[in-house]
């Protein structure tokens, strides 16, 4: 395989989310699902429709693009005017509670406190976050304010802004990484462990390691979970690409057949296999009948060039 381009990296980490995204989404919260289903899903379909995940990864994307890097108040108000023009997207219960307080005037970094009495712990600020993990790719601190900033504006809770650092990271490693080369594993896993802060993220990167000389489909949903929680799904959608580090459609297909969150812990697989392959490594025919393919390849170059400085 060709060594990929920086620039097929950012438009394969975009386009990688909205794929893991779509693929997964008809088998949101269903238990087990056979890989020649998602399969047969994909041959069926005449688009491919995303859901919320990739939805609030354009808002993020439209953001930094439009400020030239992080500002939350533009970011909490492409969230809720994207959310106002396409409410079907299938949004977890908490977002849509947040965009109307920032609607009434709320400030964007105090709204989410609030809910769930300590911040949502969900998964939604890790699932949309790989616009992130790919601007700050070569700048890890900056990338940990970026990410915890952007989840506060809807995740507030320690576990929810860790998960989406966690997984920008995760993305941004992989962004660094060669294919085709040794791949280790057990590195990168070093990497994560000494990154994270909370002890049930290190305990989860640490079971990784157990567990990838053994696969074993049932020990992943037990041991790292494939739940809507980020703590729960963050650490699977990293043992996914580490199980197939070389081909992006095993790791997108077996991180939806793991069951439950099957939309979001594909686009979170999908975002670090794409930062790593590169956009060709997608198969032609997902790629091509992905929705709004064209617009999300338009903000993936555009984060290349912001990143490069010649915006
Ligand atoms: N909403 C869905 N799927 C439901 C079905 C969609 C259907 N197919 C359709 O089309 O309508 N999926 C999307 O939601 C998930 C992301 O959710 P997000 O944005 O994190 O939401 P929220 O409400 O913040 O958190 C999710 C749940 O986690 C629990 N929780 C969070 N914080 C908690 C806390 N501090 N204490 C207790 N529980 C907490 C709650 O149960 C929340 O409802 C993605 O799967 C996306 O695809
Ligand atoms: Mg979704
Ligand atoms: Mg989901």
């Amino acid at each position: 395989m060709d060594e990929p381009s920086l620039k097929s990296k950012f438009i394969g980490a975009l386009v990688g989310t909205g794929i893991g995204d779509a693929l997964g989404a008809p088998f949101e919260g269903r238990s087990k699902v056979k890989p020649e289903d998602i399969d047969g899903i994909a041959d069926r379909l005449a688009s491919l429709t995303y859901t919320d995940d990739t939805h609030m990864m354009i808002g993020v994307a439209e953001s930094l693009v439009r400020t030239g890097g992080f500002d939350g108040e533009d970011m909490a108000q492409a969230f809720t005017k994207n959310y106002e023009l396409e409410p079907f997207r299938g949004y977890g219960p908490g977002p849509p509670r947040i965009f109307r307080l920032i609607r009434a005037g709320g400030a964007w970094d105090e709204v989410a406190q609030g809910l769930y009495h300590s911040g949502s712990y969900g998964n939604g600020s890790a699932m949309r976050v790989a616009p992130i993990g790919m601007l700050y790719h070569n700048n890890p601190l900056v990338l940990t304010g970026v990410a915890h900033k952007s989840s506060q504006i809807t995740h507030a809770h320690n576990l929810g802004k860790e998960g989406a650092t966690l997984q920008a990271y995760a993305i941004a490693l992989a962004t660094n990484l060669k294919p085709g080369g040794t791949f280790d594993r057990s590195d990168l896993l070093t990497k994560l462990i000494g990154f994270v802060s909370d002890r049930v993220y290190k305990e989860k990167l640490t079971q990784i390691q157990a567990l990838l000389p053994h696969p074993d489909k049932d020990r992943v949903i037990t041991e790292l979970g494939n739940g809507i929680e980020a703590f729960n799904s963050v650490p699977t959608a990293i043992y996914s690409f580490l199980a197939h580090p070389d081909s992006f459609a095993q790791a997108v297909r077996f991180a939806i057949s793991l069951g439950g969150d099957t939309d979001t812990i594909g686009a979170m697989t999908g975002a670090i296999s794409g930062a790593y392959l590169g956009i060709k490594s997608i198969p032609g025919g997902w790629r091509s009948k992905l929705e709004n393919r064209q617009y999300i390849e338009e903000l993936a170059e555009k984060l290349y060039h912001l990143f490069l400085g010649t915006d």
